[in-house]
């Protein structure tokens, strides 16, 4: 271990005199990087995470095999382009104003600017392409809606020569779109027009194995009816198509020749689209595998059990493996020190929030604090009659089939309750109770706990300056809940109008405001 720690700081004591040579031939060797983004996957769907389900993930598990991965990791929003935004600046999504698919608030350079910067060569595949200088961004228009496998290794091997003849260091952040809804082989996956479309091109890849009903468990969150259990089929056929995307990747890597000096970190950016998951902060939402490989330099199949990681560090560790400084603005932390098997000081807890549905104003925010062993839940916009709206699963088969068996299964329409209406505050005790149905935070016992938690989500709004702070002070004050949810509403016309100027200016694309290309 203390070899491997030495080889850091060796870099980084090398760099600045590296540097003062860079103005000529002799540069810098920087790492490549290579962030892979899975969509919508469930923490638990890979196998090495324990995945009930067998032969989810071949390739990804060879990739934690090499590689080091944490068992809690999360994001701090369960939301596809806010989350990619926290991992590429570093910051939280009301720093970066990025509630929704738009940044509209630079709070400084982040991971791609500094790169590119130092002399990388920028290139992203089917998401984040609004925000920074790519030298290339491929859309998915271009890469089949991240459905065409072949797709993914031939664009990487293109990028990494390209790079390559240009003689830089490279950071690509590819993108699959698997396990997203639409999933695999499922009606609304057929029926989409330009899933039909890649689909008659040849496109649409197959998985390389598709599962039946009988073969999957439906996770402990959610009932298991049939037409849930057919939709956990289709999700990890969608799943296992995902990890042959990933498995192209790494092979067009590795014919690159370049696997050695190649930092691979494979993520997902949120939890399943299903109640109880995706689009709130319960665990199954915000909570993720991560997993990062660089042969020689972090430690091959380690697996840190204990210490707590958020994908708000992404940006500042893979700044400091670079051998770059990271700068004050980002609020995330390296855990560059857990990668080399230290111990992780003050802090126990991660935080995650959420606000709204994709280009809506009505707003439904919520934050949480998960520890390994509790996850609290504060949810202001709570009052009794307010019914929650998640658009990503609102015509599931799932939800359907919840509504329906909730009209004579009490146990389902309890759940189906909860879920629309739910209550201002949330705790679960996570070692007993893993898959949130027992909401303990009014039990006597739990007092002290909810404090405690009420005042770390406090103290981190008022570093962080989140809008919320003043009524976190007084959780319960329905003035100030009032105030609040006001606030975040205005803001969200405010930001929609933002976004559309932006278009017009054409400084975003016209499709990042179009639900049905974001295949909502
Ligand atoms: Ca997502």
């Amino acid at each position: 271990m203390k070899k491997r720690r030495a080889v850091f700081i060796t870099a980084l004591l090398l760099t600045p005199i590296a540097a003062l040579h860079a103005a000529d031939t002799l540069k810098p060797a920087r790492p490549n990087i290579l962030l892979i983004t899975a969509d919508d996957m469930h923490w638990d769907s890979v196998g090495a995470y324990g995945c009930p389900v067998a032969a989810t993930t071949p390739n990804i598990d060879r990739l934690a095999a090499e590689g080091f991965r944490f068992h809690y990791a999360f994001v701090p929003i369960s939301l596809c382009t806010p989350s990619r935004q926290v991992m590429l600046s570093g910051n939280h999504s009301h720093q970066t104003q990025t509630r929704e698919f738009t940044e509209l608030e630079r709070v400084g350079p982040a991971l791609p600017d500094l790169l590119k910067q130092n002399g990388y060569y920028l290139a992203n595949l089917n998401k984040q392409q609004d925000y920074y200088e790519w030298d290339i961004a491929i859309t998915e228009a271009q890469s089949g809606f991240g459905r065409d496998v072949p797709f993914f290794k031939k664009a990487v091997g293109e990028i990494i020569a390209t790079a390559k003849r240009q003689n830089q260091p490279w950071f690509i952040m590819a993108n699959s779109n698997d396990p997203h809804r639409p999933f695999y082989n499922s009606a609304a996956e057929l029926d989409n027009p330009q899933i039909k479309e890649f689909r008659k091109q040849g496109r649409l890849s197959r998985a390389s194995r598709e599962y039946r009903p009988d073969e999957v468990v439906v996770p402990g969150f959610l009932p298991d009816l049939p037409e849930v259990r057919g939709e956990f089929a289709e999700y990890y056929s969608s799943v296992r198509r995902c990890d042959d995307s990933v498995g192209g990747i790494i092979a067009a890597l590795a014919e690159s020749g370049q696997t050695t000096n190649t930092i691979v970190v494979f993520v997902s950016d949120n939890g399943i689209s299903m109640p109880f998951a995706k689009l709130n902060c319960y665990q199954a939402s915000v909570r993720v595998p991560l997993i990062v490989r660089w042969p020689g330099q972090i430690a091959a199949g380690k697996r840190d059990p204990f210490n707590l990681v958020s994908t708000l560090d992404l940006a500042p560790t893979l700044l400091e493996l670079a051998g770059l400084p990271v700068p004050a603005y980002m609020a995330g932390r390296s855990f560059v020190p857990l990668l080399n098997g230290e111990a992780e000081t003050n802090r126990d807890f991660v935080v995650g929030y959420y606000y709204n549905n994709l280009r809506q104003t009505k707003m439904y925010p919520e934050f949480t604090i998960q520890t390994r062993d509790w996850t609290y839940i504060y949810n202001p916009w709570v009052d009794g009659k307010t019914e929650v709206h998640n658009s990503d699963y609102t015509c599931s088969p799932t939800l359907l089939a919840m509504w329906k068996a909730a009209e004579t299964v009490p146990s389902v329409r309890a759940r189906v309750d909860f879920h629309k209406h739910r209550v201002i505050e949330e705790l679960y005790d996570v070692r007993q109770d893993p898959y949130a149905y027992m909401n303990v935070a009014t039990a006597q016992e739990n007092v002290e706990r909810v404090k405690a938690m009420r005042l770390q989500l406090l103290a981190w709004m008022q570093e962080a300056k989140h809008p919320a702070a003043k009524l976190m002070a007084d959780p319960f004050n329905k003035e100030l809940i009032a105030e609040y949810l006001a606030w975040e509403k205005a803001n969200a016309v405010k930001q929609i109008e933002e976004v559309e100027r932006l278009a017009k200016e054409h400084r975003v694309r016209p499709d990042a405001l179009s639900k049905k290309a974001l295949g909502k």
